[in-house]
């Protein structure tokens, strides 16, 4: 690989992957790196404490180090529901509405940055790599940098960028500026991110776009680029015939066409407006179009939080009125399971489905919309109806594009996907693959990684200051 011999890579993300399957893509994209530089992944521990260690807590690993650090009540409260869930996740998607400001969140968020950026400071040598994931640790590498430490420093953004109406809804826009600007390389996941991103730039008295891609704020220049998230295809294509999923449904569905929808159970990932567009499209179902039974797997989330419980509710209100209005006795339109399915079944019931409906109304990249293109028969493949605010957008083009606001286009969308020629779902689907088994995780954390390694190039260096 081509980041041999330049230091360790270490990784912070909010979760370590322990020995426990499921052995997500990340983990499988960055061992291979990992284990190369003898590196370290730095993540939370499971268990809350009564008292923070004042050091990380190596678990067994095989190849590289896995550390955590600890979290009090207070922390977990504060720092991850409070801060980075209730205040990050609402503003980076569109739903400052739902944004709970309280002080103690923010200074939950800070204390626990600091705590590990202490943490790490011991740890890490000058020829280290630093690659910090997601918006837990925007601080991170400020507060390091505020220790003095000067390792090439990255860090990788799930979810959307902000408009820089969005980040007026801190009390504090410019800190998240200056938190990013403490990186060498910011990666986001679409063109549009990066787009938001230099827009904010271009509005900050502090901030300045170089060329060559790099952005100067305050008295730092960092490099900013898209790096869209991929899967790991082929392991998704080789589960996707291991069984057959139609014989995983049962019979309430006769005659009709199979739909599914699997997310999170989470406000941006459009799930109502989903069951809305799909009552619209039962409402206005002439003779001559098919039957459709919409299988809706979505798992508990942050179920402390309310805006959770309150989507929740909302979700089985609509499922049980429309199942209400257009159910017969040989078939149930919406089936909705509320919990988590080994990716085993997932993949199966992908490849079963005529169509899969992935409408967010906000989301980083969305990795479902990619799974589904994976798992199909490329001789008879099934339809992505797909939201155009979904990352995965920019990529997947010949994929149905919805505007999930708007309901009578997604049922347009659904008559259009579940009668579509076969010659057309093939034309459609030859594309969207190329994409999904070319760009894949792998191709991600090595473009990361190359574009980390060179970001430090003779007279890009930086001052910590
Ligand atoms: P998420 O918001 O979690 O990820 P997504 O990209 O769709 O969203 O990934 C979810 C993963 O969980 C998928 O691999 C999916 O198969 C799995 N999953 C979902 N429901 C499941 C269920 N019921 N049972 C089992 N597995 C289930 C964040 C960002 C995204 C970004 C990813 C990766 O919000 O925009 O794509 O990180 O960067």
């Amino acid at each position: 690989m081509s980041d041999e011999g330049k230091g360790r890579l270490v990784v912070v993300s909010n979760r370590i992957p322990l020995s426990k399957p499921p052995a997500g893509g990340l983990v499988v994209a960055l061992d291979d790196a990992l284990r190369g530089s003898g590196g370290l992944w730095v993540g939370a521990a499971e268990e809350v404490v009564e008292t923070p260690r004042d050091h990380l807590v190596e678990h067994p690993a095989d190849g590289y180090t896995k550390l955590s650090f600890d979290l009090t009540a207070a922390d977990r409260n504060e720092y991850y529901l409070g801060y980075s869930n209730g205040v990050l996740w609402p503003l980076c998607h569109r739903r400052s509405d739902l944004i709970d400001f309280r002080p103690e969140y923010r200074e939950g968020y800070m204390r626990v940055n600091r705590r590990i950026a202490g943490l790490l400071k011991d740890l890490l040598r000058p020829d280290d790599r630093l690659w910090i994931h997601d918006y837990h640790f925007l601080p991170l590498a400020h507060c390091l940098r505020e220790l003095g430490v000067d390792v090439t420093m990255g860090f990788f953004l799930h979810i959307p960028f902000p408009t820089h109406t969005d980040l007026e809804a801190l009390s504090q826009p410019e800190a998240f500026l200056q938190w990013m600007a403490a990186h060498d390389l910011v990666g986001l996941q679409s063109q549009s991110d990066v787009a938001s991103f230099l827009a904010a730039i271009r509005r900050a008295p502090r901030g300045e776009l170089l060329p060559d891609g790099m952005v100067s704020y305050a008295d730092r220049r960092f490099r900013i680029a898209s790096f869209p998230i991929g899967i790991a295809p082929q392991e998704f294509a080789e589960a996707s015939v291991a069984i057959d999923g139609s014989d995983l449904i049962g019979p309430d569905r006769r005659g009709a066409k199979l739909m599914i929808g699997v997310d999170r159970l989470d406000y941006s990932k459009g799930i109502p407006h989903r069951l809305r567009g799909f009552e619209s499209y039962l409402d206005t179902r002439g003779p001559d179009m098919p039957r459709a039974t919409l299988l809706q797997i979505a798992p508990p989330s942050r179920s402390e939080i309310l805006a959770y419980k309150e989507i929740r509710a909302e979700l089985e209100q609509i499922a049980g009125a429309v199942n209400g209005k257009h159910a017969e006795l040989d078939w149930t339109p919406i089936r909705y399971l509320h919990r988590n399915i080994p990716r085993e079944v997932l993949a199966p019931l992908f490849r079963a489905a005529d169509a899969a409906m992935v409408t967010p109304l906000a989301d980083g990249m969305n990795l479902v919309a990619k799974e589904y293109i994976a798992a199909q028969d490329p001789d008879n493949p099934g339809v992505l109806i797909l939201s155009r605010f979904a990352g995965a957008a920019e990529q997947l083009k010949s994929s149905v594009m919805v505007n999930p606001y708007d309901r009578s286009q997604m049922a347009e969308a659904i008559g259009r996907a579940l009668t579509m020629s076969r010659e057309e779902r093939r034309a459609r689907h030859v594309e969207a693959r190329a994409n999904v088994f070319e760009h894949d995780i792998a191709e991600w954390s090595a473009n990361f990684l190359r574009a980390l390694g060179d970001v430090r190039g003779p007279g890009l260096s930086v001052d910590a200051g």
